[in-house]
């Protein structure tokens, strides 16, 4: 009986090996999340960060257009965190040049919010790297109908931990 039981736990893993072997691709699969920016077809630094977002493992999908306003009040992007381009991804909105890592945090944590801004331009964050000039440190701001409030904070590319 003991021995019988044995076998059949033993033919159930062997049998559940290849689905989790499937899961385990699926997951790697869903680990790239599709975002498409808007931006406008002369911005240079906004394909600077599109390619530090494919660095990073994201699917980018790009929509150029002369009509970026238009775009970012369609989405609700509030007016003093506007920067030179504007991203969807997940069902929320990102603007200007938000790091990857801060990205993923967005979409593990799913916070009830708009999306995430960085205003401006610092220099130093992903797509707006300028050599010779110190990386400035930056505010990443989750926003939505609750108003803003600070998601996170980089130097350069790098994170600063409080
Ligand atoms: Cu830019």
């Amino acid at each position: 009986m003991t021995e019988q039981l044995t076998r059949r736990w033993t033919i159930a893993f062997v049998a559940m090996a290849p689905a989790l072997v499937l899961t385990g691709r699926a997951f790697a699969w869903a680990s790239a999340p599709k975002i498409t920016v808007t931006k406008d077809p002369n911005c240079g630094c906004c394909g600077g960060w599109m390619n530090h977002l494919k660095a990073e493992g994201f699917a980018v999908e790009v929509i150029e257009t002369a009509a970026l306003d238009r775009v970012k009040a369609k989405l609700g992007v509030p007016n003093d965190l506007a920067a030179c381009h504007t991203a969807e991804v997940a069902g929320y909105v990102i603007e200007g040049h938000v790091p990857a890592v801060a990205i993923r945090r967005l979409l593990s944590e799913k916070p009830q919010a708009k999306g995430l801004a960085v205003q401006g331009m610092p220099i130093g964050s992903p797509g707006m790297e300028v050599s010779g000039s110190a990386p400035e440190s930056y505010d990443v701001v989750l926003f939505g109908a609750f108003g803003k409030r600070m998601f996170a904070r980089f130097e350069g590319a790098r994170e600063l931990k409080s």
